[in-house]
């Protein structure tokens, strides 16, 4: 899919031309994969672009920088008004936000601590990740066989650019063999996360999704459907799962902020079938509260003006 282009970036503390949004062919990014990020997503409300979480996003931001000992040059309140700007820069309603934290140019060796640490926060407008079909009927998914990276090899905890060729090994597996998403499992055969989002499953009438230490990314998406759960009286656990439990499942579902929350409608080819009723609830209340419809949600609101 191609990007849309808008006009601004920022990048180091200044916005710059979408055109002049360059870096150095010898970033050490570029060669090892050594940089954080995030997704982040902004929606139209009654009130003007609102940012979903977007302190909890960076905050994640912050740890994985933490976890690659790569403090972020600018602290917390900067990057907050940092998204704030280029989304006005861009006068954009909705769209993707992508913060990006890298080891950039001065240092080709494996211990990069002196190469300067950019940022850059790039936006554009960015549809159903996995297709308005999806959201609507559900998704394919299927179970790649390239396993989740194990956490003490890359730590799962971080959202780090390198460690994303596990997920687009399994993605391009499953979607040249004509499914829509794959499903990781870890180095134990538990299942751990989507290519690019948590997964939950419901079983007579409890959500249960796999817990971190599967090596599951600590969700923002995630967490916030639990918390809807919550609210809802919803059980919720977040135990082991197992492939056959995906199988056997009454309603399978998504959770990212790409993807927003997407049900599975089959997985390995056995059929979950449309989406059901805990899946639509779920999915119904998430998109009122980032659209602005719930008041009780507003905390979860990061007005751009
Ligand atoms: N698991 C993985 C491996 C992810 O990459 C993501 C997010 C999630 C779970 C969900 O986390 P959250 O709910 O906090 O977004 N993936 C990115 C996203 O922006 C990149 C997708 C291409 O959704």
């Amino acid at each position: 899919m191609p990007i849309p282009e808008v006009e601004k970036i920022w990048m180091d503390g200044e916005l710059v031309d979408w055109k002049d949004a360059t870096i150095h062919l010898l970033s050490h990014s570029l060669h090892y994969g050594s940089g954080v990020f995030e997704g982040i997503r902004a929606y139209e409300t009654p009130r003007g672009a609102a940012v979903f979480r977007l302190t909890d996003h960076l905050e994640r931001l912050e740890r994985s920088g933490l976890i690659y000992h790569m403090p972020l040059p600018y602290n917390l309140e900067e990057l907050i008004e940092a998204t704030k700007m280029v989304i006005r820069a861009n006068g954009l309603k909705s769209c993707y936000i992508r913060p990006i934290a890298f080891r950039g140019y001065g240092e080709m060796g494996l211990h990069p601590l002196a190469a300067p640490v950019n940022v850059a926060i790039a936006v554009w407008p960015w549809g159903a990740y996995l297709g308005e079909e999806g959201i609507e009927h559900g998704v394919k998914a299927k179970v790649s066989s390239f396993r989740r990276n194990e956490s003490n090899s890359i730590p799962t905890a971080a959202k780090a650019t390198g460690q994303y060729l596990n997920s687009i090994l399994a993605k391009m597996e499953v979607i040249e063999a004509g499914y829509d998403e794959a499903v990781l499992l870890n180095m134990h055969g538990h299942v751990a996360d989507g290519a690019g989002e948590n997964i939950f499953v419901v079983r007579k009438g409890v959500l249960a999704t796999p817990p971190t230490s599967s090596g599951a990314l600590e969700g923002i998406t995630r967490d916030s459907v639990m918390r809807i759960a919550e609210d809802f009286e919803i059980p919720c656990r977040e135990k082991d799962l197992i492939r056959t439990d995906l199988y056997t499942a009454d309603e399978a579902f998504f959770t990212g902020t790409a993807a927003e929350v997407v049900p599975i409608r089959t997985i390995d080819d056995r059929v979950i079938g449309e989406p059901g009723p805990i899946t639509r609830r779920l999915q119904e209340k998430f998109f009122e509260i980032v659209k602005g419809q719930d008041q009780a949600y507003e905390h979860w609101l990061e007005y751009v003006d």
